[in-house]
């Protein structure tokens, strides 16, 4: 089978994954879990999910016993969209190619759906503690991975010093190094050393992950500027150039298109050589690193 097939057939695994746990369509709170299903099923390439499975794999991990994490990390990925689409952050009306929730529930219920998302998250991690083979302890390490690496520590700390960058004159490196470590790359890393504490990783195969998988969010942030600049509209489902209409300061506005490719290259490659000193091997996932990079949506 072919890569780009093979990644379609993995995304669609996840659909099936994230169907099975989310809520139904019921009761008095009904319009509030329509939204979540839009928001998250409306779209999206499933990257968390599917780099989660394959490191869990890359350490053995076989069973189906992951699966209330993939759903739960996606939840987490969707809440963050929904919320930096609203009208108190970057407003946007388009995302993955429709509407965003706000644009079609209005504000109140895309604030709400966010919040169901990200603690329903957490309801259907818990769930793994159903799942006959996995180790309770595990368990908790993957939780507080997935908290830390979510809250403000990681994402939601890197969205607040992204919110206040364009009040920022003179905005340093440092701090887009900060944003872009904490807003993108620290969702990655939860995604993959998950899938390595699950898969029986010990702790410092984890911290090994850890480091890929930073190097490759920073690389995946870089790349996702790149295509706000030189992107086509159609196949990445968003208008292009909100990055400048929203005064956004970017690693391009650094250092210039060139030495941000440069950067893609350099961070990739750096990160697979890593993953690659390790005793194990996954060729889909080593292939999705260098594929997610380099992506055009
Ligand atoms: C609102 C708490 C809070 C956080 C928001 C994720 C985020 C932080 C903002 C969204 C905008 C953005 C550029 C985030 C950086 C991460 C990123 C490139 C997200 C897009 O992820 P993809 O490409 O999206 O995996 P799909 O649609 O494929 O799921």
């Amino acid at each position: 089978m072919d890569f780009q097939k093979e990644l379609d057939y993995r995304a669609s695994d996840v659909d099936r994954v994230i169907v099975k746990y989310l809520p139904k369509v019921e009761g008095y709170q009904k319009t509030v879990f329509e939204a979540m299903r839009y928001s998250i099923l409306v779209g999206g390439k499933r990257v968390r999910p599917i780099l989660m499975e394959e490191t869990y794999k890359l350490f053995g991990g076989k069973s189906k016993a992951l699966e209330p994490f993939m759903a739960a990390i996606e939840m987490i990925h969707s809440y963050s969209l929904v919320h930096d689409d609203l009208p108190a952050m970057d407003n946007d009306m388009l995302r993955r190619g429709n509407p965003t929730t706000h644009a079609q529930y209005g504000e109140a219920m895309g604030i709400l759906a966010g919040d169901g998302l990200l603690n329903f998250a957490y309801e259907t991690a818990l769930k793994a503690f159903d799942e006959a083979p996995l180790d309770a302890t595990a368990i908790v390490r993957a939780l507080k991975v997935l908290s830390n690496k979510s809250g403000v520590y990681g994402m939601v700390g890197g969205q607040v010093a992204d919110v206040e960058e364009v009040k920022q004159n003179g905005i340093s490196r440092n701090r887009i190094d900060f944003i872009y470590s904490m807003k993108t790359a620290a969702l990655i890393e939860a995604a993959m050393m998950i899938g390595a504490i699950l898969g029986g990783a010990d702790d410092e195969q984890v911290s090994i992950i850890e480091g890929v998988a930073h190097k490759i969010g920073l690389a995946f942030q870089i790349q996702d500027d790149i295509l706000d600049v030189e992107g086509d509209e159609a196949v990445l489902g968003k208008e292009i150039g909100q990055d400048s209409k929203n005064q956004k300061v970017t690693f391009i506005s650094f250092e210039g298109m060139d030495r941000a490719k440069a950067e893609v290259t350099y961070l990739s490659d750096e990160g697979i050589t890593e993953l690659l000193k390790l005793p194990y091997e996954n060729r889909f996932l080593t292939k999705l690193l260098e594929f997610l990079v380099h992506r055009e949506k």
